[in-house]
């Protein structure tokens, strides 16, 4: 059965159903997205973040619907539909809901150089990261398994010593914490089943995690988990029928 037919609970439950209630008026601003998407979690906590008024709209994308396909051929979410144009790309987005809508709070620092270094290390979350995660999820066999937790730790080990604290640039948080705190939110999941620990890949990993996680603008926009798990099932198993877990298969970037 591939995540087509898979029997997912059509919208968001838990503490992002009253986030997706509060967003349903018609708003310049529609933000296409799916309930359980992790990149599609990143722009929506950026508007959370920012205080934008903006439409929630919910679209399957494993089901490749004509009306989404319509304004997003690729067919993936989020899509943020804006002006007559339909902008993808969760890093792009985040980026764009930031330059769009200069007031405060600003989620890059105003510094140059400061901001570039702050987009390489979202660049380097999304390289060094998000790849070995997606496949420590999807390894099969203890091998395998340990092979990719050990570059998931050795990322996050990287990753902590330069976090400032409380979050990542220091006070104030920022897209550096909101591009990578979806997978935080999801990390239950390799933490029953693949024997990942947050005070194992270092104790600041541990503080500045269990940290975002209760970030109300990140806490409100994540549904229940055991509405996640059947998807997850489908990863674990190594049969998920996704882009990106089709790409894992491959061993190709993740689309
Ligand atoms: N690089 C894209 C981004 O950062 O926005 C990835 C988006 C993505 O993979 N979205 C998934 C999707 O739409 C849902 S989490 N998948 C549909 C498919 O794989 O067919």
């Amino acid at each position: 059965m591939g995540l087509a037919e898979l029997n997912v609970i059509p919208q968001a439950t838990g503490a992002a159903a009253k986030t997706v209630e509060n967003h349903q008026a018609p708003q310049e601003l529609i933000l296409h997205a799916a309930w359980f998407c992790p990149f599609a979690h990143r722009v929506w906590i950026t508007l959370e973040e920012k205080g934008v008024p903006y439409q929630y709209k919910e679209v399957n994308p494993y089901k490749k619907e004509p009306h989404f396909l319509a304004i997003n051929p690729k067919g993936l979410v989020p899509v943020i539909e804006y002006k007559g144009k339909a902008l993808s790309e969760s890093l792009i987005l985040v980026e764009f809901v930031e330059e769009a809508f200069p007031q405060a709070p600003n989620l890059l620092p105003r510094d140059p150089v400061e901001r570039a270094e702050a987009r390489q290390w979202i660049d380097s979350i999304n390289k060094q990261f998000i790849y070995p995660y997606q496949r420590l999820l999807q390894a099969q066999g203890a091998e395998n398994q340990k092979a990719a937790l050990e570059d998931v730790y050795h990322f996050l080990r990287n990753f902590s010593e330069s976090i400032k604290g409380p979050y990542f640039l220091g006070e104030q948080f920022s897209l550096v914490d909101i591009v990578i705190a979806p997978w935080i939110m999801r990390d239950w999941v390799v933490t029953q089943h693949r024997g990942y620990r947050r005070e194992n890949a270092s104790p600041r990993w541990k503080i500045y995690a269990d940290l975002v996680q209760k970030r109300e603008s990140v806490a409100n926009t994540l549904s229940l988990q055991e509405h996640t798990i059947g998807i997850y099932d489908q990863y674990l198993r190594d049969e998920a029928e996704s882009e990106a877990a089709k790409a894992i298969r491959e061993g190709r970037a993740i689309p």
